[in-house]
């Protein structure tokens, strides 16, 4: 190919890119690989990771960033959605008790969650949190994927949880307070549900919107505090894509209980309606910009390896 088709072609590509992502989700520009029972994150490691807080209580959840100017969260951190003048969102935080440098704060300006929730045992635990200024992309925030309905998060996939919340029933995280991470593995909704309807002092009902990770054994879970924040797995390609939202368990890390959250394939419609503009991981690109750049990048391959 010549240097001038080739640059067109590299050129259609990242029109491509920017025109369906906006800035591309999904991708920690600063670690290239990568609570209970977790360990302290490298820094810039999770750049969707927010802090939800009030003027009141100071650190109450976690929430990811999505769009830039919508945050994930989930419900029971909000109850009382119209009130938004009492929730503060901190954007490119590493430490609790640090300095950030990268940190921005946000007010929010409208709170939606899934008409008919309740209380995170009865399901639709999530909350699309509007900010009213938007955060600005760097190194430290970038947003996180969200599955189309489609996508499958097996039983056994390695996913990771992240958090400020406590590291152990009771026990708020100390010092400096670094954002913490722990790998759980999906936990398929049969297991879950077994194991969780076996326990003859408290019977939960793990619903269709919710997704178990966790370990039967215990020892590794999200606990009080991390409500709120992203459950995410990295895909084949390397793109981390948010399967759930940190929502309840029996308690944090016991055995035959592992953590529940609210399954984000579940809400693919919910989250479109309220955000037209986002992109959802696994669903073409919908406008014509992106699938112009698309078909023209394929044609160029197309070119390419017929002139082999
Ligand atoms: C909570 O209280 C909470 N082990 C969050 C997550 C889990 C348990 C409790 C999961 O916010």
């Amino acid at each position: 190919m010549s240097p001038k088709l080739q640059f067109s072609a590299i050129f259609w590509c990242l029109t491509g890119i920017v025109a369906a992502y906006g800035q591309e989700c999904g991708r920690p520009p600063l670690v290239e690989n990568r609570i209970v029972g977790g360990m302290d994150s490298a820094d810039g490691a999770w750049p969707w990771q927010v802090d939800v807080q009030t003027f009141t209580a100071g650190h109450i959840c976690g929430g990811s960033i999505i769009t830039e100017n919508w945050v994930l969260s989930a419900a029971h951190c909000f109850p009382n959605p119209s009130d938004t003048g009492s929730h503060i969102i901190y954007a490119g935080r590493f430490q609790q008790n640090g300095i950030n440098l990268h940190e921005s704060m946000h007010r929010v300006s409208r709170v939606v969650i899934p008409s008919g929730y309740i209380e995170p045992h009865s399901g639709k635990d999530l909350a699309l949190v509007q900010l009213s200024s938007p955060v600005t992309w760097s190194d430290h925030v970038r947003p996180v994927c969200l599955p189309a309905s489609g996508t499958l998060f097996p039983g056994g996939m390695p996913c990771y949880v992240t958090g400020w919340g406590h590291i152990r029933d009771g026990v708020p995280l100390q010092g400096v307070g670094t954002l913490q991470q722990v790998q759980v593995p999906i936990i398929s909704q049969s297991s879950c549900w077994e194991m969780y309807r076996t326990d003859p002092t408290e019977q939960v009902d793990i619903l269709y919107d919710m997704i178990c990770a966790g370990y039967q054994e215990g020892s590794k879970d999200s606990c009080q505090g991390d409500s709120g924040g992203p459950l995410v797995c990295q895909m084949v390609n390397g793109t981390w894509v948010q399967a759930g939202v940190v929502s309840f368990g029996l308690g944090c890390a016991r055995p035959n209980k592992p953590g529940v959250y609210t399954r984000l394939t579940s809400y693919s419609t919910f989250i479109s309606n309220t955000i037209p503009d986002i992109q959802l991981y696994g669903r073409a690109t919908q406008n014509w910009c992106g699938r112009a750049a698309v078909l023209v990048s394929c044609l160029f391959s197309l070119l390419t390896l017929l002139q082999r």
